[in-house]
């Protein structure tokens, strides 16, 4: 089955928020932002903007009626600032005009003085002066201390990754339609309709019932309309409440990128201790993340780095302590993997560096210390259904690992200015929101009397293809053809209190909650086809592809005289459905628990050629072997995989977010800021790993999108490799991205 948008999108037909046809009255939006990184606003006149001929309206704090508040986890950011700006992109006020053009000139013309203040950029400075989101947080098993006495080898260092931008190609937009008493309808490209729904019931001062939020797909998130599309729902559906008029907001590239918060950057010191023979005895480290002027998600996605801080390994003695620190960037935000690769980054890095001190090749530490059945995560869990020397084994197999090392050594031999390396990349990745009660979602299935199939869920279709996978487990419920099943857009009056789709948990909890509701449905129908047969047990009832099967004997009563029997006889060909993933929990006082539903698993081999007369390299190949599962679908899971090993060795190659001293962004367009593009993409080979389901995952599958993102950082050290292959004592730094002029400044230093 094929991702169900395609045919759409390649004739250009499928519809985002800014393709809707203009409702009658259209007026549109553009933000007027704070130009300094940190400050107090002395005063704010807008009143020469209001009077300009198109314009029709200027809104400032002032005139919220409700709460200038859209902080989620935790309460500090305002929709519009007041006294104070903390960031360079800050929303200050809204211009409202009969088109963009004439807003956006017009907000040129708004007057701001404000007093500069001090601002911090780099977290480790942020964390030296107390500015802290929340309380650190450390992760710890066994004792440290004492192990640090059993280590034959003891290696410290430090360990940068940069931050991201999210480039999704649709970028921030909402539509906001006045409805009669009071109430507003919004066309939201977000990944959390119920948090903006919630969000501008705050700042309108309405109950959230007067609320809905409907998004049919968006173009691109990757995280970062997670928590970052709340603020400009929030804009449009201020000023169309107060215009009484539909208001438009989409942002352009360069605004976008310089409003919105991006992949947190983080800066780490380690102390990593290891056995004569590279087994891993203890693991220690201090992370600082640069969460920008506001919580936003930084505190969860904190969270996640600590529960990934031993990525594939085990680990028997543990202690990390993690800090959000707060700076004067824009609110740092969720990005494929939520923290997730930074601490692998960080835990291979170290890795790296032991290798090179104990002259091993980090491939045997790797190796060495992979997860096996049962043992224990830092927070208490343990290694089910563990994949990792599977996956492991099966690269160095199926892709004749050792063989290519060989043809690299002689490649290397023969040339002198070009030298190629090879890492390894094992990833593992727990699935399921790690703030428990998130882990919920419904679907609402109705099945019409021709038959078709109608299914709302909380899932947002973002171009990964979880519309797809719910149309598919619908059409295998009932076991009729995919086509006879629509999923629509996901909408907060169809499907209520809906948690963000995101976790890579949406086709698993979505999933399950269209199974439940199918199922619910399909008891109604085999009793029936019962009734019908004149039989008392509709356990003898079986549907296949489209027919009533009879104690396995074909009948000749088909889905859609079934549908019609069912209707006659006045039975609900309605349900709904709530799935809440079992048995996990965590306990933060202590710091342990179940977090998870199950675990990804994965290893890639990644080779990249470096020419070491310019610095420039190639990323020649990624090979893995990836856990799915049972793959609900193998074209949508091969194709996130493969987005996701070139977004991820974006991330860690040549994607790198510039700044001038003031903290105002320098990359704020695509030629500045450069992302991989289909020429520098590797060859990538897939394979799915053999025999592996999974129980708690639909039809046994796993969660996709986000494990595979981190292969990329294996690209790094493929890098590093040809580095080190060109000269021997190169400077270690672990500082990504490792750009071009990284390479050939790290590889002639003196
Ligand atoms: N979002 C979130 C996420 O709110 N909690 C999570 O644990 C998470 N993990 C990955 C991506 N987004
Ligand atoms: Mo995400 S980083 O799963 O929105």
């Amino acid at each position: 089955m094929k991702h169900v948008d395609i045919a759409m999108h390649v004739r250009g037909e499928s519809r985002f928020v800014d393709d809707e046809p203009a409702p009658e009255g259209l007026l549109h939006a553009a933000v007027f932002t704070s130009p300094v990184s940190h400050g107090k606003i002395r005063s704010l006149d807008v009143r020469r903007t209001r009077d300009m001929a198109g314009v029709h309206g200027v809104f400032t704090a002032a005139d919220i009626p409700g709460e200038n508040q859209i902080g989620n986890i935790i309460q500090d950011e305002p929709l519009l600032a007041e006294d104070y700006v903390h960031f360079i992109g800050q929303p200050v006020a809204l211009v409202v005009a009969e088109t963009p053009e004439i807003a956006r000139a017009a907000a040129q013309s708004i007057d701001i003085d404000i007093e500069e203040l001090p601002a911090i950029f780099d977290a480790r400075e942020a964390f030296a002066k107390g500015e802290l989101i929340a309380p650190p947080r450390t992760f710890s098993l066994g004792d440290t201390h004492a192990a640090w006495k059993k280590c034959e080898h003891i290696i410290e260092g430090r360990v940068d990754s940069g931050g991201q931008e999210h480039v999704y190609l649709e970028t921030q937009a909402s539509l906001a339609v006045p409805e009669e008493d009071r109430g507003i309808k919004l066309l939201s490209a977000t990944q959390s309709l119920s948090m903006v729904q919630k969000i501008v019931a705050r700042i309108l001062a309405l109950p959230m019932h007067k609320v809905e939020v409907d998004t049919l797909r968006l173009g691109g998130a990757f995280g970062g309309k997670e928590d970052q599309a709340t603020a400009w729902a929030g804009l449009a559906a201020l000023a169309a409440f107060k215009l009484d008029r539909p208001v438009k907001l989409v942002l352009r590239r360069d605004e976008d990128m310089r409003m919105t918060g991006k992949r947190h950057p983080y800066s780490s010191d380690f102390k990593i201790g290891l056995a004569k023979d590279g087994a891993i005895l203890a693991w220690e480290a201090q992370i600082f993340q640069n969460a920008g002027a506001a919580a936003d998600l930084s505190t969860a996605i904190l969270e996640r780095t600590l529960f990934h801080v031993t990525n594939s390994y085990f680990i028997p003695n543990v202690k990390v302590t993690a800090a959000s620190c707060r700076t004067n960037l824009p609110p740092n935000t969720a990005f494929r993997g939520f923290g997730g690769p930074q601490a692998m980054f960080l835990i291979e890095s170290a890795i790296f560096k032991a290798a090179a001190e104990m002259g091993l090749d980090p491939a045997v530490i790797q190796q060495k210390n992979l997860l096996d059945e049962g043992d224990q995560f830092p927070y208490g869990m343990r290694a089910k259904n563990c994949h990792a020397r599977p996956c492991w084994d099966g690269v160095e197999k199926k892709y004749d690992v050792k063989k290519r090392r060989t043809e690299i050594e002689q490649f290397n031999r023969e040339h002198e200015w070009r030298k190629k390396g090879l890492a390894m990349m094992p990833i593992c990745f727990g699935i399921s929101f790690t703030s428990t009660f998130l882990n919920q979602a419904s679907a609402l299935v109705h099945i019409y009397q021709d038959g078709t199939v109608s299914v709302s869920t909380a899932a947002v279709e973002m171009g990964q293809g979880v519309k797809t996978k719910i149309a598919g487990i619908a059409a295998r419920v009932f076991s009729i053809d995919p086509q006879r099943v629509r999923v629509e857009s996901s909408n907060t009056r169809r499907v209520a209190n809906m948690s963000p789709t995101a976790a890579s948990s949406g086709a698993d909890m979505n999933g399950h909650a269209t199974r439940l509701a199918c199922e619910d449905i399909l008891a109604r129908l085999k009793q029936r086809a019962a009734k019908h047969f004149d039989i008392d047990d509709p356990q003898a009832i079986d549907i296949r592809d489209e027919t009533v099967f009879l104690r396995d004997e074909k009948t000749d009563l088909h889905w859609d005289e079934l549908i019609t029997l069912t209707y006659m006889d006045r039975k609900s060909l309605s349900a709904q459905a709530h799935y809440a993933t079992p048995k996990i929990y965590f306990d933060k006082s202590k710091e342990k628990g179940e977090p998870f539903a199950y675990h990804v698993f994965g290893a890639a081999a990644v080779e990249a050629t470096v020419d070491c007369l310019r610095g420039a390299y190639e990323i020649d190949s990624v090979k893995l072997v990836h856990d799915v599962g049972e793959s609900l679908n193998p074209h949508v899971d091969r194709g996130q995989i493969e987005g996701g090993v070139v977004q991820g060795l974006g991330w860690m190659t040549i994607e790198e977010l510039m700044h001038s001293d003031n903290g105002k962004l320098l990359t704020d367009s695509l030629t500045t800021y450069k992302v991989p593009d289909i020429y520098s993409a590797p060859d990538i080979k897939v394979h799915f790993l053999q025999d592996s389901k999974n129980p708690p995952g639909p039809f046994y599958s796993k969660a996709i999108g986000e494990p595979p993102f981190m292969y990329g950082i294996g690209a790094y050290f493929a890098i590093l490799r040809a580095m080190k292959a060109f000269r021997k004592d190169v400077r270690l730094e672990f500082h990504s991205p490792m750009t071009p002029e990284k390479v050939l400044l790290a590889i002639y230093d003196g």
